[in-house]
């Protein structure tokens, strides 16, 4: 039952009725031009029956015992796993806890879950922040190793409000860097500017793949796609949105590219024989 705030306690949120109330949104990763998505991120939300729709922060104040996180972290890495079936060209991207990964077994889970959902490995992104590997580097880093020798690609989040972003590029085998919004919010100060065009150049100098988040603005778009970044994330392109309107939006993508123009044919010349 709700308190006077409306707030549900933990223990009437566990089991079948917290479940139900659970929904995974997702926002769509669009190649540089903007035309084509590459990749969705899943975020939970939660549908709460008096106060409406509740954010992950929100909602992970209920999930405050170590039990509850697990279990909601697991359900939504299945959930997401399985909800990105519909969509065999796209990746998912799912972004974990630094306390999964400190979970010794967390890697051997995550590849039999892979496995049992039936998803390409390939198709899996953990996007993971760098706290996770201030604890524990070694559990992290051997976390890390063995999700990518599964195929299990890895992006680092919110990159750059962090400490030590630098030294830990050239420790961490990363395949994605993802750009903090605070520096797309800013990109039209010549600092900001300088600093997005820098942290593009030396992940791509280390074979990595760049996604700036928070684009809002077409001018953000323009210069990010200038500067080489790979890929795009941000309500410019879609907010957070049902795994149908990903469907839908898939969808519409195939009928623009069809509805253009087809290159015109090279003439055929037939030769008259004598
Ligand atoms: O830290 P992480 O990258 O996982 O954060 C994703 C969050 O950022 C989501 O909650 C999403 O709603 C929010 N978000 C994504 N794109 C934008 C944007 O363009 N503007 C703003 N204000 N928030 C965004
Ligand atoms: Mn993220």
């Amino acid at each position: 039952m709700a308190n006077d705030e409306g707030i549900v306690s933990d223990k009437e949120m566990v089991g079948p009725i917290r479940r139900s109330q659970l929904a995974l949104l997702f926002q769509p990763q669009l190649t540089a031009d903007g035309k084509t998505i590459a990749c969705v991120e899943a975020l939970i939300r939660q549908e709460h029956p008096t106060r409406g729709r509740l954010s992950a922060g929100e909602l992970l104040r209920h999930y405050d015992t170590v039990a509850l996180r697990e279990e909601l972290d697991w359900w939504v890495m299945e959930e997401a796993c399985r909800q990105a079936l519909r969509w065999p060209d796209l990746s998912v991207s799912i972004n974990v806890t630094a306390t999964q990964f400190r979970n010794p077994d967390f890697a051997r889970h995550v590849l039999a879950l892979i496995a049992r959902v039936g998803i390409r490995h390939d198709r899996v992104e953990l996007e993971i922040l760098e706290s996770a590997f201030i604890k524990d580097f070694d559990m992290a880093t051997a976390n890390i190793n063995q999700l990518r020798e599964g195929g299990v690609r890895i992006a680092l989040d919110d990159f750059g409000t962090g400490y030590s972003s630098l030294s830990y590029l050239l420790r961490i085998p990363i395949d994605k860097l993802k750009i903090d919004k605070s520096f797309v919010d800013k990109s039209d100060s010549l600092q900001s500017a300088a600093i997005i065009q820098a942290l593009v150049a030396m992940a791509r100098a280390l074979g990595m793949k760049v996604t700036a988040e928070g684009v809002e603005t077409s001018a953000q778009h323009q210069f990010l796609r200038t500067i080489g970044c790979h890929y795009l994330q941000g309500y410019l392109f879609s907010p957070p949105t049902s795994a149908d309107a990903i469907t839908r939006m898939l969808d519409e993508q195939m009928r623009v590219r069809h509805a253009m123009p087809a290159p015109a044919p090279v003439p055929v010349r037939i030769q008259a024989t004598a």
